[in-house]
């Protein structure tokens, strides 16, 4: 049997709102002909509460989708919760982190499934059918990294048949930057195949000896160096255990570094400019372009001396273009940056500046004259808000 898996379609997003929906479509299109079942491990959706267009969007999507020709059936659904499956058309998913909401509400995809237009196979077996073989899908949808460790003890064992495990988590040694993130050895044993949305560019890895797949987004959110190769999604064939990328058509990136060396506003929008020329002239479409500026200033300017509105603006109908200018050396705006966290201003300290600012408040209101604003000013800045209040209104009446 052939399972097709495509994830991340996030169609809604806004920025690249087009996108997602054209590319989801192609990818939905492609993998109903290349495959005998459609695997989604989540985040269809931008957001759990997509708007009605988006709703449509969605709509037309699965609609089509399932009217297309299938072998396979879903001929036995499981769920834990209580869940039920109204359709028998091989199409799975399970919510993702995107679409997640509290535990027992309706998601948009718990929505679609409701409507019979795919299966949520959240903490639930779909068993596929196709000429007698068998194949089980066990899902976890998008959970907090606590609930997914407390879950996994519960998820069935496999039984004989072919089976897979989809969830849609950051996993540790992927993204090894956030210690409550499960390990891959965390992940229930004994399954044939795992895949995994969330993390939108393709990885292929090892998890109890057997393929970890994940096929990365079908639309470029993240804008990560990681994310310029094609977009696309995975068929896996039961029977050989081979499985091969299928590329969809997705809206070229490119992600450049832009190194310089004592920058002037000039010299910034010569190479600027002519880099981004480049890049538009070697794609056929309206690219997505980011580029990270890295290197030094020239002394007596600062990184917003550089010119990147009007580079924006140049190229708004030819690219979409992210400037990162964060990795950009600026001494002059360190150095004022270093001057506040000091305190300084001028030869003032900030609690200085603050009092000097209170006392024309007061000045202005016409109670300056009967408060000692130095005492009033320390009651209110040291105290919490109760105590303050309370010595304030002290303060006040040992005036009268
Ligand atoms: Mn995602």
């Amino acid at each position: 049997m052939k399972l097709a898996i495509v994830s991340d379609l996030h169609i809604g997003y806004e920025r690249f709102y087009e996108d997602a929906y054209i590319q989801a479509k192609e990818a939905l299109d492609m993998a109903s002909a290349a495959a005998d079942a459609v695997l989604l491990p989540g985040d269809i959706f931008d957001r759990r509460n997509p708007k009605p267009e988006v709703m449509a969007q969605a709509v037309n999507l699965f609609r089509d989708l399932k009217e297309k020709k299938w072998n396979a059936r879903v001929s036995e659904f499981r769920s834990t919760r209580g869940a039920k499956a109204y359709t028998d058309v091989p199409i799975i998913a399970i919510p993702g982190t995107h679409e997640r909401t509290m535990e027992g509400r309706e998601n948009p995809i718990s929505v679609l499934a409701l409507a019979g237009l795919l299966i949520d196979t959240s903490e639930a077996t779909s068993i596929i059918e196709k000429d007698g073989e068998m194949v089980s899908v066990y899902g976890m949808g998008g959970l907090s990294e606590e609930t997914i460790r407390e879950k996994i003890p519960d998820v069935p064992k496999p039984e004989g048949l072919f089976s897979v495990f989809m969830f849609h988590q950051s996993v540790y040694e992927l993204l090894p930057f956030n210690d409550h993130f499960i390990h891959l050895e965390d992940l229930p044993a004994g399954f044939d195949l795992y895949i995994d949305g969330h993390i939108h560019n393709k990885i292929i890895e090892k998890v109890h000896e057997k393929e970890l797949l994940i096929p990365g987004s079908t639309v470029l959110t993240q804008l990560k160096e990681s994310e310029q190769e094609p977009k696309g999604f995975f068929v896996y064939d039961t029977e050989t255990g081979k499985y091969e990328f299928r590329k969809i058509n997705s809206r070229p990136f490119v992600f450049l570094d832009l190194e310089f060396e004592d920058a002037t506003p000039e010299l910034f929008s010569s190479r600027a400019e002519m880099e981004i020329e480049r890049i538009i002239k070697s794609n056929s479409t309206k690219p997505i372009i980011k580029l990270r500026i890295k290197g030094n200033i020239m002394k007596g300017f600062k990184s917003i001396d550089m010119p990147v509105r009007a580079l924006r603006s140049k190229f708004l109908d030819s690219a979409f273009l992210e400037i990162d200018m964060s990795k950009l050396a600026d001494i002059e705006t360190q150095e004022s940056i270093e001057e506040l966290r000091e305190g300084k201003f001028g030869n003032m300290s900030v609690k200085e500046m603050g009092m000097s600012l209170f006392s024309s408040k007061l000045k202005e209101s016409g109670m300056e004259s009967k408060i000692n604003y130095v005492e009033l000013f320390n009651i209110l800045s040291t105290n919490k808000k109760e105590t303050a209040l309370k010595e304030a209104m002290e303060l006040f009446e040992n005036i009268k």
